[in-house]
């Protein structure tokens, strides 16, 4: 029956919630497996209408049936977009770490939660839910017993694996709040996190492993904290044998776990209480600390993570983004265990120890829904079809994009090759500050079409206007504009840590009344949305306007390009010019002219004449963050000759690729 693990407190908790774990079911409907009924809803695409007009009666069922709570919420939401308030589920009472562990342990203690795709290939382990519990408790105990308290962020610097999710997890457990800094940033970038989030407690690794290379993360935690005199504390577990130094304000990680008890009484916490930060790069140098909260934040991972994919019990899923990303909170940890299910943590790089990476784990890990960034499948689609198909893929039932615009040759190849032509590709919408997924092709009717390249649809509760430049809703079809949401959802940020003013006029004061993306989106003659890249992303040529994802989806489909940038340029006559960076495919040998003729014709076929780069710059690669995007601000500011405005470099994947960049730059004037 119950393991003995969970404690007296989390036994009555489950008691209290009935067999299925489930308050107040509401029944279910027919179409869709496990989505609450409601009377005159007969379709999926009634429920999405539903979910919008009606949203508080649809936010209270999901929120009741989907959610575990130790008290109920009295006020479904209390949200005020002309002032950036945003409350959801206030009254209600509950501990994010029981709804992600506790409940599942409770029916199958024995499923696999984890699966740890380690660096060196073939040598994944897997942690069941009491395994998880187990190791979160003990966790939780250590930070607890060592004065971390409700309310304390904890800074989090470790690559993706078991032990980093179980440290979320002690944090959700005792009430702190997690600060999770991708273990690839600098010591600077590190420093100035913590030191906005007021760390006392810093939890790390030895070294890490990444593409078969060591980094020496404790070295540069004790870098960082040099200049963060809140931190008391480091934790250091241990991803390899090699030792590292151990200071006075260092703690062995495992060997304080292993003396502690298995049970840790879970805290418990307010629906609208931290839960975690994530800092994000914005418009300006100084990233911003994104704060999300309990209930809501859980509650809309959960539910997108099950329809968007069509995740069912018994799934493996495989996100491989890093958990230092919110792809990674939201899709590698917390949507999938609130949900029961299994969920890999993906260690390594797609091209280690060889282009097949991502499919050999498919095969060995029986991997059904696969999640990945554009960025990887424009890299992979260079190196050949036979990567792929050499590997058994027959599991995989749905294929996921996320990060930036994919474009159709990236696109058409994932559906093709990778997929085999069968599984729905679902180019997924969303960013750090939406805590979820808001578009994207599911769900919808089973069989309905889906647009390469789209994004499509609206999730439930989801409701997108365009707005023109004047700031008015443009209602029509066969449209463009600045993408914004008119209605708020439990999902979205809160605040930005110590800087609520800045949040307010980042995402309300351009649009008062509505939560402003940054985004840029059209809407087709059907309804559906494409993303057209950040707004600062979109050019004005001759008066067009113009996304500069738009040339690069063109541009990329000549066979002879690998990828592309594209910016905006200032033009003596035509305001703006299009300015193309390209990398060409391994082998490729092509006349610069050659190369400038066959993208003419190819963009003024596809889009129109006055869309054809003015410049073309070859180059060996371009610059990207270490999440994959590429850094066009950084292009911009080459091109403009502004080198001193380069801005904050810290997220940069390679500094050399920025010197390159301008020697190319040189090299044409
Ligand atoms: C989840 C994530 C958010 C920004 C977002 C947009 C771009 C994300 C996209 C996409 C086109 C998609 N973006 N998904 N653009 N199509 N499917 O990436 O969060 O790191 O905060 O980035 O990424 O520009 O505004 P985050």
């Amino acid at each position: 029956m119950w393991p003995c693990v969970v404690s007296s407190f989390s036994r009555r908790l489950v008691a209290s919630l009935g067999v299925c774990g489930r308050r107040k079911c509401c029944g279910t409907a027919a179409f869709m497996p496990e989505a609450p009924a409601f009377e005159g809803v007969r379709s999926r695409s009634e429920l999405r209408d539903f979910s919008v007009s009606d949203s508080e009666r649809f936010w209270a069922a999901v929120g009741n049936q989907r959610l575990s709570w130790i008290s109920p919420f009295h006020t479904v939401q209390d949200c005020d977009l002309t002032q950036g308030r945003i409350k959801w589920f206030e009254g209600g009472k509950l501990n994010v770490s029981v709804n992600c562990l506790d409940r599942h342990v409770h029916t199958s203690p024995d499923r696999v939660a984890l699966i740890w795709e380690r660096d060196e290939q073939g040598s994944e382990v897997k942690y069941t839910y009491r395994e998880l519990l187990e190791m979160t408790c003990r966790l939780g105990n250590v930070l607890r017993r060592r004065g971390v308290k409700r309310g304390d962020c904890v800074t989090i610097y470790m690559p993706t694996c078991p032990l980093a999710v179980a440290a979320m997890l002690a944090c959700a457990r005792i009430g702190a709040a997690h600060n999770v800094v991708f273990a690839g940033f600098s010591a600077d970038a590190l420093a100035e996190r913590i030191r906005d989030a007021e760390s006392n407690t810093v939890i790390t690794v030895n070294q890490g492993v990444r593409g078969g290379k060591f980094t020496e993360l404790k070295k540069t935690v004790d870098e960082a904290v040099q200049s963060c005199p809140s931190v008391q504390q480091v934790l250091v577990a241990m991803r390899t044998d090699t030792p590292v130094v151990m200071t006075a304000r260092d703690v062995a990680m495992e060997e304080e776990m292993l003396k502690e008890d298995v049970v840790c009484e879970p805290a418990v916490m307010n629906s609208e209480d931290v839960l975690f930060l994530l800092y994000t790069s914005g418009s300006t140098g100084k990233p911003k600390g994104i704060v999300h909260t309990q209930a809501g934040y859980l509650l809309y991972a959960a539910l997108t993570h099950r329809y968007v994919f069509s995740y069912h019990d018994g799934d493996v899923f495989g996100c491989v983004a890093d958990i230092g990303w919110i792809t990674g909170h939201s899709y590698t940890v917390y949507g999938p265990l609130a949900n029961g299910g299994t969920t890999v943590l993906f260690e390594s790089t797609p091209i280690y120890p060889d282009p097949g990476r991502y499919w050999n784990t498919v095969e060995r890990l029986k991997i059904n829904q696969f999640y990945g960034a554009p960025t990887a499948i424009r890299l992979l689609l260079k190196y050949g079809d036979h990567w792929v198909t050499k590997y058994d893929r027959s599991t995989l039932k749905t294929l996921g994009s996320v990060g930036e615009p994919i474009n159709t040759e990236a696109w058409e190849w994932y559906h093709r090759v990778v997929g085999d032509g069968r599984c729905p590709v679902v180019d997924t919408w969303w960013q750090t500050e939406t805590g979820g997924i808001c578009i994207a092709p599911r769900p919808s009717e089973p069989d309905a079409e889906i647009v390469p390249g789209m994004a499509m649809r609206p999730f439930f509760g989801i409701k997108p206007v365009l707005m023109d430049t004047e700031g008015k809703v443009l209602t029509s079809n066969n449209t463009s504009g600045a993408l914004c949401m008119a209605q708020p959802w439990p999902g979205m940020a809160r605040t930005i840590r110590n800087n609520h003013q800045r949040f307010i006029e980042t995402y309300y004061q351009p649009y008062p009344g509505y939560f402003f993306t940054g985004d840029g989106a059209y809407r087709s003659a059907q309804g559906y949305y494409q993303i057209t890249g950040r707004l600062d992303d979109v050019i004005n040529v001759s008066g067009h306007r113009i996304g500069t994802a738009e040339i690069e989806d063109v541009v990329n489909q000549c066979s002879a390009v690998a990828e592309s940038a594209v910016i905006g340029f200032s033009h003596d006559i035509k305001g703006e010019g299009v300015y193309a960076f390209v990398v060409l495919k391994k082998n490729i040998d092509i006349k610069e002219d050659d190369l400038s003729r066959q993208l003419n014709k190819m963009v003024s076929k596809k889009i129109a004449k006055y869309a054809c780069p003015d410049v073309i710059q070859l180059a060996n690669r371009l610059p990207k963050t270490r999440s994959g995007k590429i850094m066009r601000r950084v292009l911009r500011k080459v091109v403009e000759r502004d080198l001193d405005g380069l801005g904050d470099l810290s997220t940069l994947d390679d500094p050399t690729a920025v010197q390159e960049i301008v020697e190319g730059h040189n090299a044409i004037l």
